[in-house]
């Protein structure tokens, strides 16, 4: 590099020196130098734009409409120097000013039923944002054909875990029965006495099962994959309860976006918008039992059964309430405390999502469950893009927290072959 420099301004002083044989010499050695000069000026440049600077990818990827990121409500935010709280006044606004593009009659204060949404709407109008039950994805899978006969003929003696309720529904006991003991019982129950098969790893051990759980274009984006396997999240939870069983009230682990598809059956929801943690009774400091450790946000009021006196400030908290039918997904935006209901015997399968318009919530909560410090982020941290954040962050796990995540999952399948009762 330093040579061509000389080697150009050698020719310049002879092209302005007027010999005119030198003069060719000259010009044809300047040509050459300046396309050199010109060569390594683009290569720099291409190679600053793809280096790890995430402002020129950014400046990129807009110019090159291939790599077209999506439209984040997420500020660019550094979260090496503090933890990130997410702005939802500012995702709802940013909602208010996306709902004007498109001509759909949307419900102000309650869950819209949609078909035929486009990626782009869905991304502007409802994720991280509001939540939405998608009317035309779960027909499309296999999972929707699923029936009990299915399973005893072919998982009846496979061991589920489940959570049986007699009383008040902190009264639960966690159980691990094969499956067609909890088949049996499915049609006896009532309020105060239910069962509720909630099974982790049902579905993320049995891969013929997990392919008919089909695709669904707005869940597509998945930071999750770029973590290495053995701390992934669990996937596709498989939810079956009796008429009368419930979830408890909660946001979800790494506080991400979740999913609930019922295959068959009706669930009844409350959805609590972000910001009333103080009316809720929230129980802190408990651990999620990932195999990433995160912390778990649970409330202690069952808003299906509320206990007034021991709760006071709950009636003062505002919800959305609706109905979930057979063969409809809802998708819960990040941040919203909810609580489900079966009014029927109810199979589902629950799934999360971290991407675009949520990774800095979920980075924060792996950051915050001390799996990496945020002092170990690189400096750039902040220039990179959203996916080569989480991709720093992944690769920051310790060889010990991998192997942690690893050995969690492998004795809770132990403790489900074997043992009966569940801690
Ligand atoms: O269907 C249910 O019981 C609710 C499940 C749920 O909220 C979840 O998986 O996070």
């Amino acid at each position: 590099m330093k040579n061509m420099n000389k080697c150009s301004l050698k020719s310049l002083v002879f092209f302005v020196s007027g010999n005119r044989v030198a003069n060719r010499a000259a010009l044809t050695d300047m040509a050459t130098g300046m396309v050199s000069l010109a060569t390594v000026g683009v290569i720099s440049v291409i190679l600053g734009i793809f280096s790890q600077n995430g402002r020129l990818v950014k400046i990129w990827s807009y110019l090159w409409p291939l790599q077209k990121p999506e439209p984040s409500v997420l500020d660019s935010f550094d979260i090496r120097n503090s933890s990130y709280q997410f702005n939802y006044d500012h995702a709802h606004s940013v909602r208010q000013e996306n709902m004007h593009k498109y001509d759909f009659k949307y419900i102000p204060r309650g869950v819209d039923r949609r078909s035929n949404l486009s990626l782009q709407e869905f991304i502007e109008v409802y994720d991280s944002k509001w939540p939405v039950l998608i009317t035309d994805v779960v027909p499309t899978w296999k999972a929707s054909n699923w029936t009990p006969e299915f399973f005893l003929q072919h998982y009846k003696d496979d061991r589920v875990t489940m959570k049986a309720v007699h009383g008040k529904m902190d009264s639960g006991k966690g159980l691990a029965l094969p499956l067609f003991l909890f088949l049996q019982n499915i049609h006896k129950s009532d309020e105060m006495m239910w069962t509720y098969l909630e099974d982790e790893l049902f579905l993320h051990t049995r891969p013929e099962l997990r392919k008919d759980i089909g695709d669904c274009k707005y869940l597509n984006e998945d930071f999750f994959s770029l973590f290495p396997p053995s701390v992934i999240p669990w996937n596709a939870m498989m939810l079956w309860g009796t008429a009368h069983s419930r979830s408890s009230l909660h946001i979800d682990p790494y506080n991400w976006t979740g999913t609930n598809a019922v295959l068959s059956g009706t669930k009844k929801w409350k959805l609590f918008p972000p910001g009333q943690d103080h009316l809720l009774y929230v129980v802190h400091d408990r651990r999620c039992g990932f195999p990433l450790d995160c912390f778990k946000y649970n409330s202690e009021v069952d808003t299906f059964a509320v206990d007034e006196e021991r709760y006071p400030l709950f009636k003062q908290a505002r919800y959305i309430e609706f109905e979930q039918k057979a063969g409809e997904l809802l998708i819960i935006p990040t941040g919203w405390f909810h609580q489900a209901y079966n009014s029927e015997v109810t199979l589902a399968v629950s799934s999360q999502v971290m991407n675009s318009q949520n990774y800095l919530v979920v980075l924060e909560e792996i950051i915050k469950a001390g799996n990496i410090k945020r002092s170990s982020l690189p400096l750039h941290f902040a220039t990179l893009s959203p996916k080569g954040q989480v991709k720093t962050v992944a690769s920051l796990l310790s060889p010990d927290i991998l192997e942690k995540g690893q050995k969690l999952t492998e004795k809770i399948l132990k403790e489900v072959q074997g043992n009966v009762e569940r801690s």
